[in-house]
């Protein structure tokens, strides 16, 4: 195995575009705003970055802009949720702090790939 694996460099890494909203915090319902974000799986956490335009797979790099928020997946639960939306392909996430956000991609493969990958991200966080 190469030294970065040796030294834990997350293994599992993902970004890409998805429409976001925040629908609780700590517990306590909010508003939905849904808006563009570009979505980050670096080890353990989700992360967010604004200015989506700016961005895109390729392109960016994790100095680039600041992110707008983190999300720790260890005991976090994800769902189906489309109950919760009139649009298509959302799940939601929900962090042991009580933060809920729904993510949503038009695109079929696209949200399957991220329910997969966080699925397996918190999965093994649990087993642990
Ligand atoms: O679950 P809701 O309350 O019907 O969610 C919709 C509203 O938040 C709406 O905003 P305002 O009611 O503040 O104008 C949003 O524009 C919609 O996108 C929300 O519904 P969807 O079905 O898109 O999640």
């Amino acid at each position: 195995s190469s030294p970065d694996s040796e030294v834990g460099t997350p293994e599992l890494e993902k970004a890409g575009l998805l429409n976001k909203t925040k629908i609780a915090e700590g517990g306590r319902k909010l508003r939905k705003n849904w808006s563009p974000s570009w979505v980050v799986l670096v080890g353990n956490s989700l992360v967010f970055f604004k200015d989506p335009k700016s961005q895109t797979p390729s392109s960016w790099k994790p100095g680039n802009s600041r992110p707008e928020s983190s999300v720790d997946l260890r005991g976090a639960h994800l769902n189906w949720a489309n109950e919760l939306s009139s649009k298509k392909n959302v799940f939601k996430l929900r962090t042991v702090t009580g933060n809920e956000f729904l993510l949503q991609s038009e695109n079929d493969i696209i949200i399957k790939e991220w329910y997969d990958t966080l699925k397996n991200v918190i999965d093994k966080l649990d087993r642990e």
